[in-house]
């Protein structure tokens, strides 16, 4: 095991991975920017290094700064939580030349998965579905695009190679507008990833968005845990997550779990990663992207598995193996999570930061809140607006979406904005209730005629 990690990282993440430090009795080092002295997580840790002033660029982004850090306090390994270096494969070198351990994957793991094209060819290899779609990258001047195209199917999807998250993605569908969107996705592409590689798929309709959690250890086994749905997403940010989902039977578990695994198993995936799946109406699953981090909505599957998956990742980094398989995990109940922003949903959601004037997180029987937020805390503008989790784990679905609510509604909160209003009306919406969650959630159900 380590003997000592840096996380660099800030906000509730760096406070859910110090506590994991702890539990593991491996001492743990915070870096912080010059406004981020008063942070939660730099009380938290061991130790604390500023690395640099507020722009992330210039702190939680600067690499040299954060080696240095690692150097001086003697860590010997680094914890990149999510965002930020999290899956900057230049930061995983950097740290493998001078000796620190990074937690997660290997850089090849990373670069791979990083690389949408490379990904879904891959996939193919692995036999994992993916959407029917172009072999490799498309272009105007391909005289074959339209028979392409119209072999696929409209309407169909344009994405950018290097993108994820809704960048770079255009919907076509007609003929007519292919070139068009084929130009603009490539420009747009280019400005944002400073590479133009595109390719097409089949676009799935009112799709669920269906995620795996999977672990790796360093003998080449892999496991994968119940599903999340993260259905409920606002222009490609999530909302709410949650598992198992509604959605998803025994047997549909069961095969994209394994489809899952096998997509783990293509890139020798070490430590905690996410597959996630696109699934239309009829059941019909597709890779859609691998995330190697942990991620935002860990905490859904920690609750209803028993399983800490922030030690299962330094466990995993540090060498140790894993010490169940996917068929030993039982689901305990069903959890959701709804994510509290520093936003104002009354007004599309612009940032709302500032002074936290009153604080009362909630509590009691199945709730579980992972925050940095404390009374009279001071919210920076530099940073992502996430500001807490809260976690509600039920017996069944309903127990938990009634916990949640009574969490909202405990919840005090002042001084500035926050997405808890707009929660309270997804977990009384009958259509939440009846599990009829898809990505169209919000703007059919909740923004109609906004
Ligand atoms: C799609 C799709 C439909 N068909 N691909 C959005 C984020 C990026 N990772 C991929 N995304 C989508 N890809 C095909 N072939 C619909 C989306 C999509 C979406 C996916 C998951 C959750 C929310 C979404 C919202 C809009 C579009």
């Amino acid at each position: 095991m380590f003997k000592k990690i840096l996380v660099a990282n800030r906000g509730e993440i760096a406070c859910r991975v110090i506590k994991a430090c702890k539990e593991l009795g491996v001492k743990v080092v915070a870096i912080h920017s010059e406004i981020d002295k008063d942070c939660a997580h730099v009380r938290l840790a061991d130790e604390s290094i500023c690395v640099g002033p507020g722009p992330a660029s210039e702190s939680y982004l600067n690499i040299p700064s954060i080696i240095s850090a690692a150097e001086i306090s003697g860590a010997d390994a680094i914890h990149p939580g999510y965002g930020f270096l999290a899956e900057n494969t230049y930061f995983a070198e950097v740290c493998e030349s001078c000796g620190i351990k990074f937690i997660g994957p290997s850089k090849e793991a990373i670069d791979k998965m990083g690389d949408k094209i490379a990904a879904r060819e891959l996939m193919m290899k692995a036999g994992v579905p993916v959407v029917p779609g172009s072999d490799g990258p498309v272009s105007i001047d391909d005289p074959n695009i339209f028979k392409l195209a119209k072999k696929i199917g409209y309407p169909l999807i344009v994405k950018a190679s290097a993108g994820g998250g809704g960048k770079g993605m255009r919907v076509v569908a007609t003929e007519e507008a292919l070139e068009n969107a084929i130009a603009m996705a490539q420009t747009e592409a280019k400005a944002a990833f400073g590479d133009e590689s595109v390719y097409i798929e089949k676009y799935i309709e009112e799709p669920r968005h269906i995620e795996f959690q999977i672990l790796g250890d360093s003998k080449g086994k892999v496991v994968y845990l119940p599903e999340r749905d993260c259905s409920i997403q606002r222009r490609h940010q999530k909302l709410v997550e949650e598992s198992p989902s509604p959605f998803i039977s025994a047997h549909l578990r069961r095969k994209m779990g394994r489809a899952a695994r096998h997509a783990a198993e293509a890139v020798k995936y070490v430590t905690v990663g996410t597959v996630e799946f696109l699934v239309d109406k009829s059941g019909h699953y597709y890779f859609m992207e691998m995330n190697t981090r942990i991620q935002v909505e860990h905490p859904v599957t920690e609750v209803i598995t028993g399983i800490d998956l922030v030690k299962e990742q330094i466990r995993l980094a540090a060498g140790e193996r894993l010490t169940f398989d996917s068929g030993d995990v039982k689901i305990l109940g069903h959890a959701i999570e709804c994510r509290i922003n520093a936003e104002d949903p009354d007004r599309d959601f612009i940032p709302s930061p500032g002074k936290v004037t009153q604080f009362i997180p909630p509590g009691g029987p199945g709730i579980r809140v992972e925050t940095h937020v404390y009374p009279g805390y001071t919210i920076p503008s530099f940073y992502d607006s996430l500001i807490g989790k809260i976690i509600a784990m039920g017996s069944n679905r309903a127990e938990a979406i009634a916990r949640m609510l009574r969490a909202l509604d405990e919840m005090v909160i002042e001084g500035i904005k926050t997405t808890a209003p707009l929660h309270k009306k997804i977990m009384q919406h009958d259509y939440y209730h009846k599990g009829d969650v898809y990505t169209d959630f919000l703007p059919k159900h909740i923004f109609r005629g906004r």
